[in-house]
């Protein structure tokens, strides 16, 4: 038999862009009558950073590329149906409708929504921007607002800059404190580490420890030395007992610090109020350990606290944050080998991007301060559904899907019902992009080179690797940046066009806005990595890092262990760490009155969240390899609270709370607290016009139906997911 056939097989060094771990992988490529397929997925042996390790979620990025779901083409609705359009019309058409909006309803009248995977998608972060700019409207959201919000302000207020963020210098450290983060589920967050398992073993084999203090004995728990559970939304007041400890136990020694922070003593007159014993009942930990624990840290050569997803989006996530900053500083960890510590990355943003700002606007309806330019994206619908001028009528949802990733989904699912114009940049037809009337897909993470301009700053290590598309780029295909960047220029042009439409102009305005963003298209965001990389602290000397040097190199290039960096390391005016204490003391006044005042005691359970090392956010479902079936989303309960409520394992129940009910398998387990229901979110694909077979087929319910848009972390605005009071029955 003869056939045409013809087959070339390919070996390309790249990255997983599916978490924060920077993975190295080896992809291995086919061409196949004409058509690109990718044949293999494995870990890059030689990529310095991640020395070969990969989590099964890599070979997901192969499912995502085949997903026969996954939208190829721009789509248009008519009716209640899809037709394919091609991209100029439908780019031009969302132009117009942007325009059209604005020009009716104001500036405002059209808002925007980030989702998570842009934060793994330089093209998005660099040019995007271009866009949000030109359409000037203050009404943008984002998914930060239900995560890491907290950490951005204190990093603003005491180094001044949102992102400076330090690290746990995680291979150095002899005491690693975990406080709501699962890292082996999760494989890291604000801490960019590949094979976290073998780096926490590590720390133990060298007679070190692994403190993990979660309302869940998770997967990281069962490989920690030590386990606390703790009361979810306690961990301010657990904080505010270990800070009065370290007092009362004269065990400060922040030495290193002081000249830098003026002010670091006075710390102890407000937590005064908070010996362990005072809080130990209501936190759930023992006062006797809180104190050991506090011993054992400041005493240890090194030591770092980490607080992540379950510490930060809770009711007091702000202050606990700060908190945990303190403490850290208080026993001399910051700045220091083995404690938390400021990477230096290659391409360094920093100084280029917004330092973040608090409270420039305010939310029409709750008059909820903005952060960082954003809002907080629990008033997103009712800012939709609120009427009156300023109201939002149009949206963009960029790579987000907040139907099923924010507090009360539902009202949001109906807000973006009443919209007069809805574009989604997404490769998906999913909970949220549903209700778009254009779609415009991008292509996936493989398909477009890959630098990682977020998570290189948020490493355990200083490194940098760049990643080449695997498959060239096709007329018919674009990624985000270009998209983005198309957006800007059409939306300049249909603003030119009306204005000028009287004096017949256009055709020299409009090569001018062309002419404009062309150095835009030639340079690329690679060329910007290029420009940052040539500027940057690496760029002479050994390294000599370039776009060039990268690409000679395609398993990435180590740069070392942190380095100690202060006072380099600020951006604040003074040059000194601003403690800003009026700013994030004055909360421990809610935290009194919430804890101790009249109406404190409360017969609810407390809903908290959990990851799964194969699912991602929302939009993982449709693999078939990541997810069989819904077995994965059950409430777990504890036989205690199984026993109270006449429930048995396996068994439907209701989880009702103020905003919602859900109707879901327990799981009765004593791996959870007792007092605490603990649901997967990202789940609940039984929605109507959704086109993700496998997803559809296993939809399991959305945790986001019961969790709260009124209730906030005031000092942030940040949603409230863990700690969410609700009650629990037999279905
Ligand atoms: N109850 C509860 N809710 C939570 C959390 C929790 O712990 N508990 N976690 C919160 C956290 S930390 C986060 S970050 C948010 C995430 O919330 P979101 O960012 O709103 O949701 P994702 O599920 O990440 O949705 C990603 C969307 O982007 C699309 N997509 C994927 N890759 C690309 C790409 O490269 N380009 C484009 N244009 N689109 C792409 C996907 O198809 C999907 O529709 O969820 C939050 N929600
Ligand atoms: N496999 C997988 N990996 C992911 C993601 C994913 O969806 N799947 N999402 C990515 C994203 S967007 C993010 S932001 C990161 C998040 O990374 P992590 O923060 O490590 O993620 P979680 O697994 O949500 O861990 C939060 C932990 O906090 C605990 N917790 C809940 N409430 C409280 C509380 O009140 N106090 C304390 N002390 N603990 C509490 C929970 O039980 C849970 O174990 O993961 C990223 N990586
Ligand atoms: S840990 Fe898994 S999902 Fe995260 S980057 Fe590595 S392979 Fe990808
Ligand atoms: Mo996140």
């Amino acid at each position: 038999m003869t056939t045409s056939t013809q087959q070339t097989s390919a070996k390309h060094y790249s990255t997983c862009t599916l978490c924060e771990a920077m993975c190295g992988i080896e992809v291995t490529t086919e061409v196949l009558d004409n058509e690109n397929l990718i044949t293999a997925i494995a870990g890059d042996k030689n990529n310095p950073f991640s020395q070969g390790h990969v989590c099964p979620k890599a070979k997901a990025l192969k499912d995502l590329y085949d997903d026969k779901d996954r939208v190829r083409h721009p789509l248009k609705k008519v009716g209640d149906k899809w037709q394919q359009i091609e991209w100029d019309e439908a780019l031009d058409l969302v132009a117009e409708n942007i325009h059209k909006i604005q020009k009716k309803h104001g500036l405002n009248a059209f808002g925007t929504y980030l989702g998570n995977p842009n934060a793994h998608n330089y093209g998005a972060i660099l040019f995007g921007p271009y866009f949000f700019r030109t359409l000037q409207s203050f009404n943008r959201f984002s998914a930060t607002s239900v995560d890491q919000l907290p950490h951005h302000i204190v990093s603003l207020k005491l180094f001044g800059h949102q992102n400076q963020i330090p690290i746990t210098d995680i291979d150095n450290t002899d005491y690693f404190m975990i406080i709501g983060g699962n890292p082996l589920a999760s494989n890291g967050s604000i801490m960019t580490v590949p094979y976290v398992k073998k780096r926490l073993k590590a720390i133990q084999q060298k007679g070190g420890k692994v403190v993990v203090i979660d309302p869940k004995k998770t997967e990281t728990a069962d490989v920690s030395s030590e386990h606390h559970f703790i009361v979810p939304g306690t961990d301010a007041l657990l904080m505010l007992a270990m800070l009065n400890s370290l007092f009362s136990q004269n065990l400060c020694k922040a030495d290193n610090i002081l000249p830098l922070a003026d002010g670091l003593l006075d710390v102890e007159k407000y937590v005064d109020a908070y010996p362990p014993e005072r809080v130990a009942k209501l936190v759930g930990i023992a006062a006797d350990d809180i104190h050991r624990m506090v011993k054992e840290f400041a005493q240890a050569e090194s030591a770092s606290c980490y607080g992540r997803m379950g510490a930060s989006v809770q009711r007091f996530g702000t202050l606990t944050q700060y908190l945990i900053m303190l403490f850290n500083m208080l026993t001399g960890n910051l700045d220091k080998k083995g404690g938390m510590m400021f990477t230096q990355p290659a391409a360094d943003y920093l100084p280029h991007s917004g330092r973040g700002s608090i409270a420039k606007g305010k939310t029409r309806v709750r008059g909820l301060p903005s952060f960082g330019g954003e809002y907080p994206v629990s008033a997103l619908a009712e800012e939709i559904l609120t009427p009156g001028d300023g109201q939002i009528k149009g949206m963009i949802l960029g790579a987000g899907n907040p139907v099923l990733t924010t507090p009360n989904g539902p009202q949001l699912d109906k807000a973006f019902e009443q919209l007069e114009f809805l574009v989604a940049v997404d490769f998906y037809i999913g909970e949220s992009s549903r209700h778009a009337d254009v779609i415009l897909p991008p292509v996936t993470a493989l398909e477009r080179d890959h630098y990682d301009i977020v998570f290189h700053k948020f490493a355990v290590r200083n490194s940098a690797k760049f990643s080449p598309a695997v498959f060239p780029m096709s007329d018919d295909k674009r990624s985000d940046w270009q998209i983005y960047l198309s957006l800007a220029e059409k939306l300049e042009i249909q603003r030119a066009k009306d204005s000028s439409s009287a004096s017949g102009q256009m055709d020299e305005t409009e090569a001018a806005i062309k002419q404009k963003y062309q150095p835009l298209w030639d340079k690329k965001p690679s060329g910007v990595v290029d420009d940052l990389l040539k500027s940057g602290r690496y760029a002479n000397g050994e390294h000599n890092l370039s776009l060039q040097t990268l690409i000679d190199n395609p398993h990435g290039i180590d740069l070392g262990e942190l380095q100690p960096n202060l006072p380099d390391a600020l951006f604040t005016q003074s040059k000194t760490i601003e403690l800003s204490i009026d700013y994030f003391m004055p909360d421990i006044k809610r935290v009194e009155a919430f804890f101790f005042g009249a109406q404190a005691s409360d017969e609810s359970l407390l809903l908290i969240g959990r990851r799964h090392l194969k699912s991602n956010n929302s939009w993982l479902h449709n693999s078939k390899r990541m997810v069989k079936d819904s077995a994965r989303c059950t409430a777990q309960i504890h036989p205690l609270d199984a026993q109270n409520h006449d429930i048995e394992n396996g068994q439907d129940i209701t989880i009702a709370s103020r905003v919602g009910e859900i109707n879901i398998a327990a799981e009765v387990t004593d791996k959870v607290m007792p007092g605490v229901v603990c649901v997967p979110h990202g789940w609940g694909h039984d929605k109507k016009g959704i086109q993700l077979e496998h997803a559809q087929s296993i939809a399991g319910v959305s945790c986001n139906d019961l969790t709260d848009e009124m209730v906030l972390d005031e000092l942030s605005g940040n949603a409230v997911l863990n700690g969410v009071p609700v009650n629990i029955r037999p279905a």
